[in-house]
């Protein structure tokens, strides 16, 4: 057991490497794990996005993160009904690109203007591109996205 190189501190920073990555990403209410109103699990509870600035450019993020394709719609205002717990995000401002939609700039956890009324939700065009072809070949289906 002597050849073991990994230091108290390096475990120290895989663990908060891991705590960091519990925070996780849903689609509720809509049917499918493709759709719904997008919700994150930041801090143990379960909250919503605002649809403040909310558009297409951020519904693609969500999408790719959860293997779903592409986003076909962004929707507003509780297209997918009120959420109940914390308003995580609002003003989210995405390029498209983020790998998780937390990175994208907004005006950060919890801060935001809004009601549950206004929370934010997105209809992805699916897993089977994902999952059928390895997950790059979904882009130019939707044609100007
Ligand atoms: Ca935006
Ligand atoms: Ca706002």
């Amino acid at each position: 057991m002597t050849d073991f190189p990994i230091s108290m501190k390096n475990v120290i920073g895989i663990l908060m490497v891991i705590a960091l990555n519990l925070r996780q990403l849903r689609l509720v209410d809509g049917g499918s794990h493709c759709a719904g109103r997008v919700e994150i699990l930041q801090q143990g509870s379960w909250g919503s996005i605002c649809d403040d600035s909310w558009d297409l450019s951020d519904a693609h993020v969500v999408c790719r993160q959860l293997g779903c394709g592409v986003a076909l719609e962004a929707t507003v205002s509780a297209h997918f009904g009120e959420g109940s717990g914390p308003i995580w995000l609002d003003e989210l401002n995405c390029t498209g690109e983020e790998a998780h939609v937390w990175q994208c700039p907004s005006q950060g956890w919890g801060q935001h203007d809004c009601s549950h009324k206004e929370d934010a939700g997105v209809i992805c065009s699916g897993q089977c591109c994902t999952l059928c072809t390895g997950g790059r070949s979904e882009e130019g289906l939707q044609g100007g996205v």
